[in-house]
Protein backbone atom coordinates (compact mmCIF):
# COMPACT_ATOMS: atom_id res chain seq x y z
CA UNK A 1 0.00 0.00 0.00
CA UNK A 2 1.65 3.37 -0.83
CA UNK A 3 0.92 6.71 0.15
CA UNK A 4 -2.09 8.34 -1.58
CA UNK A 5 -0.11 11.78 -1.77
CA UNK A 6 1.80 10.56 -4.01
CA UNK A 7 -1.04 10.77 -6.66
CA UNK A 8 -1.51 14.19 -4.99
CA UNK A 9 -1.92 16.88 -8.72
CA UNK A 10 -3.21 20.39 -8.92
CA UNK A 11 -6.20 21.68 -7.03
CA UNK A 12 -9.58 20.55 -8.45
CA UNK A 13 -11.20 23.86 -9.93
CA UNK A 14 -14.67 21.69 -9.50
CA UNK A 15 -17.96 23.15 -7.94
CA UNK A 16 -18.28 22.73 -4.81
CA UNK A 17 -20.20 19.59 -4.14
CA UNK A 18 -19.17 18.44 -7.74
CA UNK A 19 -19.42 14.03 -7.69
CA UNK A 20 -16.07 14.26 -9.71
CA UNK A 21 -13.92 14.16 -6.29
CA UNK A 22 -15.01 11.57 -5.10
CA UNK A 23 -14.22 9.72 -8.36
CA UNK A 24 -10.84 11.65 -8.38
CA UNK A 25 -10.47 10.17 -4.96
CA UNK A 26 -10.86 6.46 -5.48
CA UNK A 27 -8.58 6.53 -8.58
CA UNK A 28 -5.69 7.70 -6.47
CA UNK A 29 -6.88 5.50 -3.39
CA UNK A 30 -7.16 2.53 -6.04
CA UNK A 31 -3.99 3.09 -7.41
CA UNK A 32 -2.21 3.58 -3.61
CA UNK A 33 -4.18 -0.01 -2.82
CA UNK A 34 -3.09 -2.01 -5.65
CA UNK A 35 0.66 -0.39 -4.83
CA UNK A 36 0.75 0.66 -8.49
CA UNK A 37 3.63 3.37 -8.87
CA UNK A 38 2.83 6.78 -10.57
CA UNK A 39 5.30 6.06 -13.09
CA UNK A 40 3.34 2.79 -13.65
CA UNK A 41 0.01 4.16 -14.12
CA UNK A 42 -1.36 6.51 -17.37
CA UNK A 43 -4.77 8.28 -17.35
CA UNK A 44 -5.62 9.88 -20.64
CA UNK A 45 -8.94 11.97 -20.90
CA UNK A 46 -10.82 14.31 -23.89
CA UNK A 47 -12.40 17.35 -22.82
CA UNK A 48 -14.76 18.22 -20.29
CA UNK A 49 -14.94 18.61 -16.31
CA UNK A 50 -14.27 14.94 -15.56
CA UNK A 51 -11.47 15.69 -18.30
CA UNK A 52 -9.53 18.01 -16.22
CA UNK A 53 -9.65 14.90 -13.59
CA UNK A 54 -5.93 13.88 -14.55
CA UNK A 55 -4.64 17.29 -14.46
CA UNK A 56 -5.65 16.58 -10.81
CA UNK A 57 -2.94 13.80 -10.55
CA UNK A 58 0.72 12.85 -10.67
CA UNK A 59 0.73 10.05 -13.11
CA UNK A 60 1.72 9.81 -16.92
CA UNK A 61 -1.62 11.83 -18.30
CA UNK A 62 -2.20 12.29 -21.77
CA UNK A 63 -5.25 15.26 -22.60
CA UNK A 64 -6.90 14.46 -26.18
CA UNK A 65 -9.22 16.10 -28.15
CA UNK A 66 -13.50 15.64 -27.10
CA UNK A 67 -14.25 12.67 -27.74
CA UNK A 68 -10.75 10.97 -28.48
CA UNK A 69 -9.70 9.41 -24.82
CA UNK A 70 -10.37 5.78 -26.25
CA UNK A 71 -8.28 5.75 -29.54
CA UNK A 72 -5.30 7.50 -27.69
CA UNK A 73 -5.73 4.55 -24.58
CA UNK A 74 -5.92 2.18 -26.95
CA UNK A 75 -2.71 3.29 -28.36
CA UNK A 76 -1.03 3.52 -24.94
CA UNK A 77 -2.05 0.10 -24.32
CA UNK A 78 -0.25 -1.21 -27.44
CA UNK A 79 3.24 0.41 -26.63
CA UNK A 80 3.50 -0.60 -23.49
CA UNK A 81 1.71 -3.01 -22.03
CA UNK A 82 3.52 -2.96 -18.77
CA UNK A 83 1.30 0.48 -17.70
CA UNK A 84 -1.72 0.47 -16.09
CA UNK A 85 -3.96 2.09 -18.64
CA UNK A 86 -7.14 4.42 -17.73
CA UNK A 87 -9.32 6.17 -19.73
CA UNK A 88 -11.70 8.99 -18.15
CA UNK A 89 -13.99 11.17 -19.41
CA UNK A 90 -18.12 12.67 -18.92
CA UNK A 91 -20.50 11.26 -20.57
CA UNK A 92 -20.96 13.62 -23.39
CA UNK A 93 -17.24 13.00 -24.34
CA UNK A 94 -16.97 9.37 -24.30
CA UNK A 95 -21.12 8.42 -25.62
CA UNK A 96 -21.21 12.06 -27.41
CA UNK A 97 -18.68 12.99 -28.97
CA UNK A 98 -16.30 10.05 -28.58
CA UNK A 99 -19.65 7.69 -29.55
CA UNK A 100 -17.69 5.66 -32.48
CA UNK A 101 -14.57 5.35 -30.42
CA UNK A 102 -16.99 3.94 -27.76
CA UNK A 103 -18.43 1.18 -30.03
CA UNK A 104 -14.90 -0.02 -31.65
CA UNK A 105 -13.31 -0.22 -28.35
CA UNK A 106 -16.15 -2.24 -27.09
CA UNK A 107 -15.04 -4.28 -30.42
CA UNK A 108 -11.76 -4.80 -29.88
CA UNK A 109 -11.68 -4.99 -25.79
CA UNK A 110 -8.36 -3.28 -25.26
CA UNK A 111 -6.97 -4.09 -21.38
CA UNK A 112 -7.37 -0.66 -19.90
CA UNK A 113 -10.04 0.50 -17.28
CA UNK A 114 -12.62 3.08 -18.66
CA UNK A 115 -14.18 5.51 -16.32
CA UNK A 116 -17.12 7.74 -17.33
CA UNK A 117 -17.90 10.27 -14.80
CA UNK A 118 -21.91 10.12 -16.06
CA UNK A 119 -23.80 13.37 -14.22
CA UNK A 120 -26.12 12.73 -17.47
CA UNK A 121 -25.69 16.79 -19.05
CA UNK A 122 -23.04 18.75 -20.66
CA UNK A 123 -21.29 19.85 -17.39
CA UNK A 124 -18.18 22.06 -18.86
CA UNK A 125 -20.60 23.86 -21.68
CA UNK A 126 -23.36 24.88 -19.09
CA UNK A 127 -26.06 21.64 -18.46
CA UNK A 128 -26.57 21.04 -22.41
CA UNK A 129 -28.65 17.72 -22.84
CA UNK A 130 -26.37 14.76 -23.13
CA UNK A 131 -26.74 11.03 -24.51
CA UNK A 132 -27.70 9.80 -20.83
CA UNK A 133 -30.59 12.99 -20.35
CA UNK A 134 -33.59 11.51 -20.18
CA UNK A 135 -36.59 12.41 -22.33
CA UNK A 136 -37.60 16.28 -21.18
CA UNK A 137 -34.66 17.45 -19.66
CA UNK A 138 -34.35 20.64 -19.53
CA UNK A 139 -30.88 22.55 -20.98
CA UNK A 140 -30.40 25.77 -22.82
CA UNK A 141 -30.68 24.15 -26.05
CA UNK A 142 -33.64 22.58 -25.05
CA UNK A 143 -35.99 24.83 -22.93
CA UNK A 144 -39.35 22.37 -24.14
CA UNK A 145 -36.99 18.87 -23.13
CA UNK A 146 -35.00 16.89 -25.04
CA UNK A 147 -36.98 14.66 -27.05
CA UNK A 148 -34.71 11.65 -28.16
CA UNK A 149 -34.49 8.96 -25.60
CA UNK A 150 -31.26 8.18 -23.26
CA UNK A 151 -28.71 5.69 -24.46
CA UNK A 152 -28.25 2.85 -22.17
CA UNK A 153 -24.37 2.76 -22.31
CA UNK A 154 -24.33 -0.62 -19.87
CA UNK A 155 -26.44 -2.32 -21.95
CA UNK A 156 -24.61 -1.59 -25.11
CA UNK A 157 -21.65 -2.65 -23.24
CA UNK A 158 -22.82 -6.07 -22.20
CA UNK A 159 -24.55 -7.03 -25.98
CA UNK A 160 -21.01 -5.88 -26.71
CA UNK A 161 -19.31 -8.61 -24.23
CA UNK A 162 -16.90 -5.66 -23.23
CA UNK A 163 -14.33 -7.24 -20.38
CA UNK A 164 -16.76 -6.06 -17.83
CA UNK A 165 -19.08 -4.01 -16.96
CA UNK A 166 -19.93 -1.95 -13.82
CA UNK A 167 -22.43 0.46 -12.35
CA UNK A 168 -20.72 2.88 -9.46
CA UNK A 169 -21.84 5.91 -7.60
CA UNK A 170 -19.84 8.97 -6.31
CA UNK A 171 -21.76 8.89 -2.97
CA UNK A 172 -20.01 5.41 -2.61
CA UNK A 173 -16.58 5.89 -2.64
CA UNK A 174 -15.20 2.66 -1.09
CA UNK A 175 -17.62 0.41 -3.48
CA UNK A 176 -16.20 2.61 -5.99
CA UNK A 177 -12.57 1.90 -5.10
CA UNK A 178 -13.17 -2.00 -5.46
CA UNK A 179 -14.83 -1.72 -8.32
CA UNK A 180 -12.16 0.27 -9.87
CA UNK A 181 -9.34 -2.30 -8.53
CA UNK A 182 -11.62 -5.15 -10.06
CA UNK A 183 -11.24 -3.37 -13.40
CA UNK A 184 -7.94 -3.15 -13.49
CA UNK A 185 -7.62 -7.15 -12.66
CA UNK A 186 -9.70 -7.42 -15.39
CA UNK A 187 -8.58 -8.81 -19.35
CA UNK A 188 -9.71 -6.41 -21.44
CA UNK A 189 -12.10 -3.19 -21.83
CA UNK A 190 -13.64 -2.38 -18.30
CA UNK A 191 -16.19 -0.10 -18.10
CA UNK A 192 -17.22 1.58 -14.83
CA UNK A 193 -20.23 3.98 -15.29
CA UNK A 194 -20.43 6.35 -11.89
CA UNK A 195 -23.29 8.11 -11.11
CA UNK A 196 -21.87 11.68 -10.65
CA UNK A 197 -24.63 14.54 -9.68
CA UNK A 198 -23.69 17.64 -11.24
CA UNK A 199 -24.83 19.99 -8.50
CA UNK A 200 -24.72 22.96 -10.88
CA UNK A 201 -26.72 21.86 -13.80
CA UNK A 202 -28.72 18.92 -13.06
CA UNK A 203 -31.26 19.41 -10.89
CA UNK A 204 -33.13 15.80 -11.00
CA UNK A 205 -30.81 13.22 -10.55
CA UNK A 206 -29.16 15.21 -7.39
CA UNK A 207 -27.19 13.41 -4.22
CA UNK A 208 -30.43 12.78 -2.55
CA UNK A 209 -32.18 11.32 -5.57
CA UNK A 210 -29.41 8.84 -6.13
CA UNK A 211 -29.21 8.17 -2.32
CA UNK A 212 -33.24 7.18 -2.52
CA UNK A 213 -32.70 4.76 -5.25
CA UNK A 214 -28.85 3.13 -5.47
CA UNK A 215 -28.59 -0.19 -4.12
CA UNK A 216 -25.15 -2.78 -4.20
CA UNK A 217 -25.28 -6.07 -5.99
CA UNK A 218 -25.42 -9.04 -3.65
CA UNK A 219 -21.90 -10.48 -2.67
CA UNK A 220 -23.26 -13.49 -4.38
CA UNK A 221 -24.63 -12.36 -8.08
CA UNK A 222 -23.41 -14.17 -10.69
CA UNK A 223 -22.13 -11.53 -13.40
CA UNK A 224 -21.23 -14.04 -15.65
CA UNK A 225 -24.98 -14.44 -16.81
CA UNK A 226 -25.48 -11.90 -20.03
CA UNK A 227 -29.26 -11.55 -19.75
CA UNK A 228 -29.64 -10.93 -16.10
CA UNK A 229 -26.76 -8.25 -16.73
CA UNK A 230 -28.80 -6.67 -19.13
CA UNK A 231 -32.12 -6.31 -16.94
CA UNK A 232 -29.87 -4.94 -13.93
CA UNK A 233 -28.18 -2.44 -16.70
CA UNK A 234 -31.82 -1.19 -17.31
CA UNK A 235 -32.96 -0.87 -14.05
CA UNK A 236 -33.32 2.82 -13.50
CA UNK A 237 -36.16 4.56 -12.19
CA UNK A 238 -36.93 3.00 -8.57
CA UNK A 239 -34.20 1.27 -7.57
CA UNK A 240 -30.63 1.48 -9.43
CA UNK A 241 -28.09 -1.52 -9.11
CA UNK A 242 -24.22 -0.78 -8.67
CA UNK A 243 -21.37 -2.65 -8.63
CA UNK A 244 -20.00 -5.51 -11.99
CA UNK A 245 -22.73 -6.10 -13.32
CA UNK A 246 -21.45 -8.21 -16.24
CA UNK A 247 -17.81 -10.37 -16.69
CA UNK A 248 -17.65 -11.39 -20.53
CA UNK A 249 -14.20 -13.40 -19.76
CA UNK A 250 -12.52 -12.09 -23.23
CA UNK A 251 -9.01 -11.45 -23.44
CA UNK A 252 -8.31 -8.01 -25.59
CA UNK A 253 -8.35 -8.96 -29.47
CA UNK A 254 -6.39 -6.42 -30.23
CA UNK A 255 -2.76 -7.73 -28.15
CA UNK A 256 -0.18 -7.38 -30.37
CA UNK A 257 0.68 -10.99 -31.30
CA UNK A 258 -3.44 -11.14 -32.66
CA UNK A 259 -2.56 -8.14 -35.17
CA UNK A 260 0.35 -8.61 -36.49
CA UNK A 261 2.05 -12.15 -37.70
CA UNK A 262 5.11 -13.39 -36.15
CA UNK A 263 7.59 -12.77 -39.06
CA UNK A 264 6.51 -9.03 -39.25
CA UNK A 265 6.58 -8.19 -35.83
CA UNK A 266 10.56 -8.32 -35.08
CA UNK A 267 10.15 -5.25 -37.72
CA UNK A 268 8.27 -3.26 -35.55
CA UNK A 269 10.04 -3.31 -32.62
CA UNK A 270 12.26 -0.40 -33.41
CA UNK A 271 9.20 2.16 -34.82
CA UNK A 272 7.57 1.18 -31.60
CA UNK A 273 11.08 1.89 -29.07
CA UNK A 274 10.26 5.87 -30.85
CA UNK A 275 7.09 6.11 -28.10
CA UNK A 276 7.89 2.99 -25.37
CA UNK A 277 8.07 5.47 -21.76
C1 LIG B 1 -15.41 18.53 -30.95
C2 LIG B 1 -15.87 19.42 -29.82
N1 LIG B 1 -17.18 19.64 -29.66
C3 LIG B 1 -17.61 20.42 -28.67
C4 LIG B 1 -16.71 21.00 -27.81
C5 LIG B 1 -17.22 21.88 -26.70
N2 LIG B 1 -17.27 21.20 -25.41
C6 LIG B 1 -16.25 21.29 -24.53
S1 LIG B 1 -16.58 20.49 -23.09
C7 LIG B 1 -18.09 19.99 -23.67
C8 LIG B 1 -19.05 19.19 -22.80
C9 LIG B 1 -18.42 18.18 -21.94
O1 LIG B 1 -19.42 17.39 -21.35
P1 LIG B 1 -19.11 15.96 -20.79
O2 LIG B 1 -18.22 15.22 -21.71
O3 LIG B 1 -20.39 15.30 -20.43
O4 LIG B 1 -18.23 16.25 -19.50
P2 LIG B 1 -18.56 17.07 -18.17
O5 LIG B 1 -18.13 18.47 -18.42
O6 LIG B 1 -20.03 16.94 -17.90
O7 LIG B 1 -17.72 16.37 -17.14
C10 LIG B 1 -18.32 20.45 -24.96
C11 LIG B 1 -19.56 20.20 -25.73
C12 LIG B 1 -15.34 20.75 -27.99
N3 LIG B 1 -14.42 21.23 -27.14
N4 LIG B 1 -14.93 19.96 -29.00
S1 LIG C 1 -20.54 22.07 -13.58
FE1 LIG C 1 -21.24 20.12 -12.71
S2 LIG C 1 -19.75 18.60 -13.42
FE2 LIG C 1 -18.82 20.64 -13.69
S3 LIG C 1 -17.64 20.98 -11.81
FE3 LIG C 1 -19.65 21.89 -11.52
S4 LIG C 1 -20.85 20.30 -10.51
FE4 LIG C 1 -19.06 19.30 -11.42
Amino acid sequence: MRDIKEYAGGTPAWCPGCGDFAILDAVKQALAEMDISPSRAVVVSGIGQAGKLPHYMRVNTLNTLHGRTLPTATAVTQVNPQLTVFAVGGDGDGYGEGGNHFLHALRRNPDMTYIVCDNRVFGLTKGQASPTSDVGTLGGLTPQGTVYPALNPLALAIMLEAGSVARGFSGAKEHLVNLIKDAVRTPGFSLIDVLQPCVSFNKVNTWQWYRERVYELEADYNPTDQQQALALARQWDEQIPIGVLYRSGRESSIAPENLVSAELRPNLEPLLDRYRV
